[in-house]
């Protein structure tokens, strides 16, 4: 379960004041050394403990402070070498032009002259002479020749002559990645002065998209890439269970305008410095001995080759291998079997790597989705493919569940011994599409990992919703804990996710937490909540019960109006904060709903009010409307064809509608 001190000791101290929490100093640090958020416009400070630092998500693995921060205003230099994409180094720019710079003039690495008041920002490759000259005088150590795939140098520094800012990249990636980080160290008119040494933990971050329902639509498909650029993600699996030529029609080509789109993602996925990797689901209707499917599986392949994909996954999840599609299985592999299923499995999958992939250039090793996803138990299935796959083939793995309450460094160990590697997991949250989810967005914090999972695993994608944007607050979650487990705080990163939602307003911050909160509760396949209702209303609510309980009913009431107040005001707010029009389509119904139960909450303290002040009469009127408005929202579902289970809109249920039915009844 979810620690709620973890979750209130996250959160910074100028929120938590905001959000009336007693004893929050209304600036400074709280009490993880999180300061309030000030001239930054987002969390600043984190694990790092230096208050003065500013704070970047994912959390860098080395970071210090470098002296007075960099002003950016007259003129810049930015001098780039041939491993700057064209994405990184429009970052670059666009990211000094939105801190104030004047004139920017773009030049290659060899061009770089010493310009005696103009900002320079040398961008490269670590270990290039040139670049690793610029880091030692932004007052880095220089790169190290160790620096993990993805990794960087990043080094800032206000000096007589003018600003320095540095970046090595070991790679790329890197590159962009350090480019990621500048855009975060950036203020009006001033770039924080820093030196960090930064590379991932787990080799592979992201999402894959392969729940149940409608699949995601091509814009939002390019939103996500983006996204994940910014979070530092580099794969997103294309798995859409309800694309039939993912899955049912696996055999059939993609008619050409949907070739095309596909053609779309790819380059977004480069431009974003992501991994597309295309996932075909043949399990339903293969038969693994049949020439013609082995080939019909390859041509498929193929022409995602020649779009630009490079990485591949065979997914053979929610598949019955207690019986084959065809007679030839049976006469190649005998009676069904899960044995003789992870024979026919391993066969096509050596195949695939070794006749596919090996002869393409650039292909990464194959990924694949097993049959045995959700424990650890030793199988006859398992055992064949820990033998007899193809070492390199990166096994997927959702944990002790399909849907774990939890995801322990242990567990994964058991996990690489039964696969015989280290496992890739396959992480059911926020997916929303079984019954438990009817009607719910999952917005609690990626939570229950336990951090050191980097040496037991190859990496981890999250399965996300059906709603993408919504997704967003959990992936977030996901790439940070991925880039860097040891210093992953889920709530400092929840709150990071909707300020990066809000686009750094402090109101709408506020409010989409409040929201994200009533959106908490995040159910196992059994009902039972693994992430528990919001926890931030119940606990204002516990608090309420204890000073009305007292006989303080006036100061309950006033300690809990401004709450309610925020609850049912923050649709409107919500509506105009957030820019992101993909996260309106989103959450449309979850606002109306909003709207009524926070109106519902208002009513109901204003009842008690009433009853207070001794006019009977109103309060019964303010409970009536209360219940009204309970009413109407109990007639609100999600939107129709948008998610597999279709349903009545939750709303902080087990704890908003239990005060509101209660609260009536309290005693004076
Ligand atoms: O988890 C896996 C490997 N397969 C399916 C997913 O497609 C589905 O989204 C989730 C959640 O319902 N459960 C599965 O078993």
């Amino acid at each position: 379960m979810v620690n709620l001190s973890a979750y209130v000791a996250g959160l910074s101290a100028s929120l938590l004041a905001v959000m009336g929490v007693a004893g929050a100093p209304s600036g400074g640090a709280s009490s993880d050394g999180i300061p309030s958020r000030a001239d930054r416009g987002a969390v600043k400070g984190d694990a790092s403990t230096d208050d003065a630092l500013p704070a970047i998500t994912p959390v860098p693995q080395q970071m210090t402070g470098n002296g007075r921060e960099l002003s950016v205003r007259g003129r810049v230099q930015v001098a780039v070498d041939e491993n700057v994409s064209d994405p990184a180094r429009d970052l670059v720019v666009s990211t000094l032009r939105a801190a104030g710079a004047g004139s920017i003039d773009v030049v290659g690495l060899d061009r770089l002259r010493d310009r005696p008041g103009w900002l320079t920002v040398v961008v490269g490759t670590a270990g290039k002479p040139s670049v690793d000259d610029a880091l030692r005088d932004a007052g880095a150590a220089g790169s190290d020749p160790e620096l993990p795939a993805e990794g960087y140098v990043l080094a800032s520094k206000e000096r007589r002559t003018g600003g320095l800012v540095a970046i090595g990249g070991a790679d790329r990636d890197g590159i962009y990645y350090g480019v990621q980080t500048l855009r975060q160290l950036v203020t009006d008119q001033a770039i924080a002065a820093v030196s960090i040494t930064d590379y991932p933990l787990m080799r592979l971050r992201g999402s894959i998209e392969g729940f149940y329902g409608s699949p995601w639509t091509h814009d939002e498909r390019m939103d996500q890439l983006a996204f994940y650029g910014d979070i530092k993600a580099n794969t997103y699996i294309y798995a859409p269970k309800d694309d039939p030529y993912h899955r049912d029609q696996w055999r059939e080509p993609y008619p050409a305008d949907l070739q095309a789109q596909l053609g779309e993602l790819v380059q977004q996925a480069l431009d974003h410095h992501v991994r597309f990797t295309f996932a075909v689901s043949p399990g339903v209707s293969i038969c693994y001995s049949d020439p013609a499917d082995v080939q019909a599986l390859l041509a498929k392949l193929q022409a995602m080759y020649e779009l630009g994909v490079r990485s591949f996954s065979i997914a053979l999840d929610d598949i019955s291998y207690q019986e084959w599609n065809c007679a030839a299985d049976q006469q190649t592999y005998g009676d069904p079997s899960p044995a003789a299923a992870g024979q026919a499995q391993v066969d096509l999958l050596n195949r695939v790597q070794q006749e596919f992939v090996d002869a393409r250039d650039g292909a990464n090793p194959l990924q694949f989705v097993p049959t045995e996803y959700g424990d650890v138990e030793d199988t006859p299935y398992k055992q064949v493919i820990r033998e007899q796959l193809d070492e390199r083939v990166e096994v997927m793995w959702t944990g002790t569940d399909v849907v774990p309450p939890s995801i322990s460094v242990d567990e994964a160990a058991a996990a690489a011994e039964v696969w015989g590697r280290k496992v890739f997991i396959w992480d059911n949250y926020p997916v929303n599409d079984f019954w438990w989810t009817t009607g719910r967005l999952l917005m609690a914090p990626y939570a229950e990992r336990e951090a050191g999972l980097h040496t037991q695993v190859s990496g981890i994608v999250l399965n996300p919703m059906n709603q993408a944007s919504a997704s967003k607050v959990a992936l977030f979650g996901g790439a940070d804990f991925g880039w860097n487990d040891g210093a992953y705080q889920p709530y400092r990163t929840w709150e990071v996710a909707a300020r990066y939602l809000a686009g750094g307003d402090d109101a709408t911050t506020e409010a989409l937490l409040a929201f994200f909160d009533l959106q908490h509760r995040a159910p196992l396949f059994s009902g039972e909540p693994w992430q528990p209702p919001a926890p931030e209303l119940d606990r204002r609510l516990t608090e309420f019960r204890a000073t009305w309980d007292d006989g303080d009913h006036q100061q309950a009431l006033d300690d809990l109006r401004p709450y309610a107040e925020l609850l049912a005001t923050a649709p409107e707010i919500i509506g105009d904060g957030v820019a992101d029009p993909l996260f309106h389509d989103d959450v449309g119904p979850w606002m109306e709903s909003l709207t009524l139960w926070g109106g519902a909450f208002v009513a109901t303290l204003d009842g008690l009010q009433a009853r207070l002040d001794g006019d009977e009469g109103r309060a019964e009127q303010h409970f009536a409307d209360a219940a009204d408005s309970i009413e109407a929202a109990g007639e609100i579902e999600t939107i129709p064809g948008e998610t597999r289970t279709e349903g009545v809109i939750q709303m902080g249920d087990g704890v908003l509608d239990v005060f509101l039915a209660e609260a009536p009844q309290l005693g004076m």
